[in-house]
């Protein structure tokens, strides 16, 4: 098994070498960028722009504010809400501060977010969403809770952007292989490693305004989108949530450069009469699931648009991507960024990878650590749970999943999580839930039951409304197939994957 490493990015980058910014840290590389030009706008939302100036300014106040409630370097505070400037300072604030950062779904239920409390026991949360402070005070009445928009009061601060390479700075909660949704630890470095690939591959600079209507929660938005844009000191237009109508305006209201999104949002932009204005960017990215084909054709062929696809995780931030020079085969993610090492086992067919990106571990999670990485004294590989092929060129394909995991629209969704909570429903006897095929959402969520009596069968509609209480909407079942048994092997085990054959 031969490790490809960024190789094969020379020829697209001009060069091969992947040095860091000193210190190697996020923080102290974007406070580097940030210091200078101060007048250069940064974000704009819907209330207008923030320049760099105001930009590092408030996170300063912020951080002074963080201080005078008690909190501490490594403590971790959980942060969700829209898209907005008050969101993006709320995160840099936290993150010179050296506070860890939980970044959580606002869609998510009570019983989701108590399991993310319960185990990364926050100190403090800045939450945008109706409930939530009522839920976190009844979860544990000890969190420090505000609205993004800050109201604790500010005091003079002295230490600030104290941070080293290896502290935690992300706690991103994921679905993993197995069990709950386990807390993915980035470091500083980490995050650094994986906003600077970006940058050098697709040749990210200062005059880039990138249009990003991607949540801030997930590694997407906020590991590439965010953190890049900060990185590079570029530009962004921040929209709350993906209207197809809006992205279409913004691009010539605010001649916008860049545009990164999934592959439901392209499947849905490229019905838009006016694709074409997409056409006007220079550089167009998907990922966070398979771009398919024949979108990327007709993207093309119709639009004018070549989608560059590339892989990542949330785990490693950025991992593989087609070339922004060279040919952007569709069906492919491309070569490993620059940094990144990359193997594909022999047998299984697992991609592992390692580099400066590859994250420190799952918090509290001592035995899932030491199964997914695989080290020895001088290498430190993560196993991807992916499966994938390098094809004559070196381009990397996906070609299908070892963990069991359906990806929606992006979003992931562990199947056991579903069962879980569709075993607790008084009509249902058995259940397993599996990925079907959706042009629209890559993927959709299938439940398949035994009902408790053939005479009384659940509604889809039944089945939803119980999920609802306990489940953010995304996890909901689409289509529910009413079986007499499941497929089990010789342990009883569910076999997933033959459910679709039913
Ligand atoms: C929303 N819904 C979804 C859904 N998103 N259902 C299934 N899958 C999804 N992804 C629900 C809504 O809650 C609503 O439910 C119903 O579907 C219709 O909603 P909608 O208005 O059509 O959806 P919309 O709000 O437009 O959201 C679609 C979307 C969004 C594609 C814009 O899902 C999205 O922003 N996805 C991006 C996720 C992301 O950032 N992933 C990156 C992970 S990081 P109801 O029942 O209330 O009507 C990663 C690493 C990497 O993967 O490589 O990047
Ligand atoms: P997450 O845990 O949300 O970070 O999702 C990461 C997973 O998304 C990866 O392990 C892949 O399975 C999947 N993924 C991300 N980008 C792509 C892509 N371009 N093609 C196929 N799968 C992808």
């Amino acid at each position: 098994m031969t490790p490809v490493s960024a190789s094969a990015w020379p020829e697209h980058i001009g060069k091969n070498d992947f040095v860091l910014p000193v210190p190697e840290t996020l923080v102290n590389a974007c406070v580097a960028t940030l210091s200078h030009d101060s007048s250069r706008p940064l974000f704009h939302d819907k209330h207008g722009w923030i320049n760099r100036k105001e930009f590092l300014q408030r996170t300063l106040e912020l951080a002074g504010s963080f201080k005078q409630i008690g909190l501490k370097k490594g403590d971790r505070i959980l942060i969700s809400g829209p898209s907005t400037i008050d969101l993006a300072i709320a995160h840099m604030a936290a993150l010179r501060f050296g506070l860890i950062v939980v970044p959580v779904n606002g869609l998510y239920q009570k019983a989701e977010l108590e399991h993310v409390i319960k185990d990364a026991s926050p100190q403090a949360a800045l939450i945008d969403h109706p409930n939530w402070k009522e839920w976190i005070d009844s979860i544990d009445q000890g969190i420090y809770v505000s609205s993004t928009k800050v109201n604790f009061p500010t005091g003079p601060i002295t230490k600030i952007d104290q941070v080293e390479p290896n502290d935690p700075a992300l706690i991103v909660y994921t679905s993993g292989t197995t069990g709950k949704p386990k807390g993915a630890i980035l470091s500083q470095r980490n995050l650094l490693a994986g906003a600077h690939s970006v940058r050098l591959a697709w040749q990210w600079e200062e005059d880039d305004r990138l249009l990003l209507c991607l949540p801030l929660f997930h590694m997407h938005g906020m590991g590439v989108g965010l953190h890049g844009t900060l990185l590079v000191g570029s530009s962004a237009i921040l929209q709350d949530g993906f209207q197809v109508e809006e992205v279409i305006q913004a691009i010539n209201n605010h001649q916008t450069s860049m545009f990164f999104g999934v592959p439901t949002m392209y499947h849905r932009l490229a019905k838009h009469p006016q694709v074409q204005e997409m056409a006007k960017m220079r550089l167009c990215v998907s990922g966070s699931a398979p771009l398919a084909p024949s979108l990327h054709r007709k993207l093309t062929q119709e639009a004018g648009i070549e989608v560059l696809e590339r892989y990542g995780m949330t785990e490693t931030v950025m991992l593989v991507s087609n070339p922004y020079l060279g040919e952007r085969r569709s069906g492919t993610v491309g070569f490993p960024l620059p940094g990144v090492k990359m193997k594909v086992e022999e047998q299984s067919g697992e991609i592992l990878v390692s580099g400066p990106n590859v994250f420190q571990g799952y918090w509290n999670q001592l035995d899932t650590n030491q199964e997914v990485f695989v080290d020895s004294p001088t290498e430190h590989w993560f196993r991807t749970g992916d499966l994938g092929n390098l094809d004559e060129d070196g381009y990397l394909e996906i070609t299908g999943r070892k963990k069991e995991l359906i990806i929606s629209g992006g979003y992931n969704i562990y199947p056991r999580e579903v069962d879980d909570v569709l075993i607790n429903h008084p009509a249902v006897e058995q259940v397993a839930v599996a990925g079907l095929p959706s042009e629209e959402w890559g993927e959709e969520v299938g439940a398949w039951i035994v009902p408790v009596s053939q005479e009384k069968t659940p509604s889809l509609e039944e089945i939803r409304e119980f999920c609802r209480q306990y489940l953010a909407a995304y996890k909901l079942p689409q289509r529910l197939v009413i079986v007499n048994d499941l497929p089990r092997n010789a342990l009883g085990k569910v076999l997933r994957h033959e459910l679709r054959e039913n």
